[in-house]
């Protein structure tokens, strides 16, 4: 199991694919030490602090090396946050269909099993690699390494890493991002940014998705922000809705600003 945040990320091993290829890869988490069944003793708490800085270690220096050679090759990378169901994969589809004639974009997906988003990518035409991460709960930089070799990205290119449905765990993950998006749906609630404050701590950009609904569901746009502000001063705000595309543009600028 993980120390980290008892996902189990690793125990079933990962599977890293292209859904045109469909080939099962179990990748073997080699440098994570997950065996905490020896450990009966008073220890119990410091062995448990040791492994998670172990794993955490280990993410940071795989994040740093992924984010050399995204800047190596002037590769503006993206990941994407949100709990599961927000639109991240329905975000990507309308910036990618809209986009893909002007920008070059690259895809990695993770979920915990299933080829579904990755094949939502494929049908438009974007090269896409799908993590699965079985037990894992978030996606970590090894895993984002492994993915990148295999999706043979050219320079000068924008890559999407959509990380697993999940508001908690994927926050401690560096995966050598440039910048982290959060998404929230308005059907989510708007204090969504204060009972999970890490990850709208650690994001850049917050896209508030589904405001098509917004005549049907209790969500206060205002109080979203300023509970989000509260936690994150920095955050820049799109309202969009990928369903009708309204407010896609601010985004679609925002994204080209900062890809150039
Ligand atoms: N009304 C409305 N529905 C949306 C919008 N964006 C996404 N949806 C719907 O919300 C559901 C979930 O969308 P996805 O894009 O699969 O969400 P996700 O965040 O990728 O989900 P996971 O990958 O499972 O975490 C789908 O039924 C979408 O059609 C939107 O802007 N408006
Ligand atoms: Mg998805």
């Amino acid at each position: 199991m993980c120390g980290t945040c008892g996902c189990g990320t690793g125990e079933n091993g990962v599977n890293i694919q292209n859904p045109k290829d469909i080939k099962t890869h179990h990748h073997h988490h080699g440098d994570h030490d997950h065996n905490h069944t020896h450990d009966h003793s008073h220890d119990h708490h410091k062995t448990i602090l040791e492994i998670e800085q172990n794993i955490l270690h280990h993410n940071d220096v795989m994040a740093a090396r992924n984010r050399g050679f995204f800047d190596a090759k002037n590769i503006f990378t993206l990941n994407l946050v949100s709990s599961p169901g927000s639109g991240k994969t329905s975000i990507l589809e309308k910036t990618l269909a809209d986009l893909k004639s002007e920008i070059p974009f690259y895809v990695i997906e993770g979920d915990q099993q299933t080829l579904n988003d990755a094949n939502r990518i494929d049908a438009i035409n974007i090269p896409v690699i799908q993590i699965n991460t079985g037990k894992g709960c978030h996606l970590e930089s090894d895993m984002v390494y492994d993915a990148v070799k295999k999706l043979d990205i050219k320079d000068n290119s924008i890559l999407m890493i959509e990380n697993v449905g999940n508001l908690v765990c994927p926050s401690m993950f560096d995966l050598g991002e440039n910048k982290r998006v959060v998404i929230i749906s308005t059907t989510e609630g708007e204090d969504k940014p204060i009972k999970y404050p890490d990850m709208f701590h650690s994001s850049n950009v917050c896209l508030i998705n589904k405001i098509d609904l917004l005549p049907y569901v209790n969500f206060d746009m205002e109080k979203a922000k300023e509970y989000a502000k509260q936690v994150n001063p920095d955050l820049v705000f799109f309202e969009v809705s990928a369903t009708t595309g309204e407010g896609m543009e601010k985004w679609y600028d925002w994204l080209k600003a900062n890809y150039n």
